[in-house]
C-alpha cells in the first residue's frame, strides 16, 4: 500500500501565520521513514504552491462564469468580483478567496490524481481551508466517500453566517452545497459532485457560532460533541458516527483531522484553541477506530502551526524515530494510528 503525500502549507484561510510550515515540520519530523518502517510505500507530491500553475493535469482548469482561468486572476483585488454587475452570483466577503480557492484547486487535482492511481491520500496542512480541496478531488473520484470530521469547531459557517471572514471555518458548508452564490476563486467547484449531508460526521464540537449550530442542527449532518464524548466514551461515539455515515459498512471513510479538536494540553501548536477537547488517547483511539474499519482510503491533518508550538517532553515510551515539537510529533503518531499502528 503506498501513501501519497499532498502538502498544502497554506494559511490564507485564518489570520495567524506559521499553520503554513506544517507540512515542512511532518517531513523534518520523519513521517518518510516513520510510515516506511510501517511497511508503507511512501511517495513525496511535495508542496501545492499556491501561486504557481498546476502541476496537474487530470482535471481542466477552473472555469469561471466569464471563462476566466484561475491564473488570470492574479493581482486583482480581494473580496470583489469580477467585473460589474456580477454582486448578485458572488459573495464578497470570504478573505483571500482568490488565493484560498486558486490553491484548494490545486490541492483537488492533487488529491483527484492520487486516489485515480488507488493511494492512500494524505494532505497536510496548512488551515483546514485545504479540506474544500482534498474533498473536493476525492469526491470526484471515490462519490461514495464519507467522513468523520474531527474538529473543535464546525466549519459549517456560510458567507452569511461568518462572523470572522475566514474560509477554514467555511469549508465544510461549502462542500455541503450550502453556499448560495459564487466565491471568488472558487468558480471550480460548481463541477465538483455535493456532499451529501447524510455522509458526514463531526467528532469533537464544542466551540460553534450561534447560527452555524442552528443550520448544522437543521441539517442532516451528524454531530457528536464533547458532551457526547463524555457520555458515551470515544468508542460508543466511533460506532455511532460510523453507522450514522456508513450504516452498511461499504463505503470508502475519508479523516479531515483538525489537531484543535484535541485539548489545548495535548495539542497546544494551533490557532484556535478551545478548551475541553479529546485527550490524547481518544484521539488516538478516533485514528485507531478509522483504520481498524480497513476502509479508510484518505486522511487531513491540519492547523498544526509549529511556529507556535511548545517543546516535546521527552517520556519514556516515546519513539526515538519522531522528532519534533510536541503537536508536531503527536500529528505524526496520529498518522500512523490511522495507517494501522497500534499499542501491541
Ligand atoms: C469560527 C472559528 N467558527 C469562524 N472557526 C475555526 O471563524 O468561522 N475553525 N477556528 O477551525
Ligand atoms: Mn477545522
Ligand atoms: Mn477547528
Ligand atoms: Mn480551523
Amino acid at each position: 500500500k503506498t501513501v501519497a503525500y499532498i502538502g498544502a502549507p497554506f494559511n490564507d484561510g485564518q489570520e495567524l501565520k506559521g499553520v503554513d510550515e506544517g507540512p515542512k515540520a511532518l517531513r523534518d519530523a520523519g513521517l518518510r521513514a516513520y510510515t516506511m518502517k510501517m511497511g508503507f510505500a511512501f511517495e513525496d507530491w511535495g508542496d501545492i504552491n499556491p501561486h504557481a500553475p498546476s502541476r496537474y493535469t487530470t482535471v481542466e482548469s477552473s472555469t469561471s462564469l466569464k471563462g476566466d482561468s484561475d491564473d488570470s486572476m492574479e493581482g486583482e483585488g480581494e473580496g470583489e468580483a469580477h467585473g460589474s454587475g456580477e454582486s448578485a452570483v458572488y459573495y464578497t466577503n470570504v478573505k483571500n478567496s482568490r488565493e484560498v480557492g486558486r490553491a484548494c484547486k490545486k490541492i483537488h487535482d492533487a488529491t483527484q490524481h492520487a486516489a485515480a492511481e488507488k493511494k492512500f491520500v494524505l494532505t497536510i496542512g496548512g488551515d483546514h481551508s485545504i479540506a474544500a480541496g482534498s474533498i473536493a478531488g476525492l469526491l470526484t473520484e471515490r462519490p461514495d466517500l464519507a467522513i468523520i470530521w474531527v474538529d473543535a469547531h464546525g466549519d459549517c459557517n456560510t458567507p452569511e453566517t461568518t462572523p470572522s471572514g475566514n474560509y477554514h471555518g467555511m469549508p465544510a458548508a461549502h462542500l455541503l452545497g450550502w453556499f448560495k452564490k459564487l466565491v471568488p476563486g472558487f468558480e471550480w467547484m460548481q463541477k465538483v459532485p455535493t456532499l451529501p449531508e447524510n455522509r458526514i460526521a463531526f467528532v469533537g464540537l464544542r466551540d460553534l457560532d450561534p447560527a452555524e449550530k442552528d443550520m448544522m442542527m437543521h441539517s442532516g449532518v451528524h454531530c457528536f460533541t464533547m458532551q457526547d464524548v463524555d457520555r458515551y466514551g470515544i468508542s460508543k461515539v466511533m460506532d455511532m458516527a460510523l453507522s450514522k455515515i456508513d450504516p452498511e459498512g461499504r463505503r470508502p471513510l475519508h479523516l479531515s483531522l483538525d489537531v484543535d479538536a484535541c485539548d489545548p494540553a495535548v495539542a497546544p501548536g494551533t490557532g484556535t484553541k478551545a478548551r475541553g477537547g479529546l485527550t490524547y488517547r481518544e484521539v488516538h483511539y478516533i485514528c485507531e477506530a478509522m483504520a481498524e474499519t480497513s476502509r479508510l482510503t484518505s486522511m487531513d491533518l491540519v492547523e498544526i502551526n509549529p511556529l507556535i508550538d511548545t517543546p516535546s517532553e521527552d517520556l519514556h515510551g516515546d519513539d526515538p524515530d519522531i522528532k519534533g515539537t510536541q503537536t508536531v510529533r503527536l500529528g505524526v503518531e496520529l498518522i500512523a494510528s490511522a495507517l494501522g499502528k497500534t499499542i501491541m
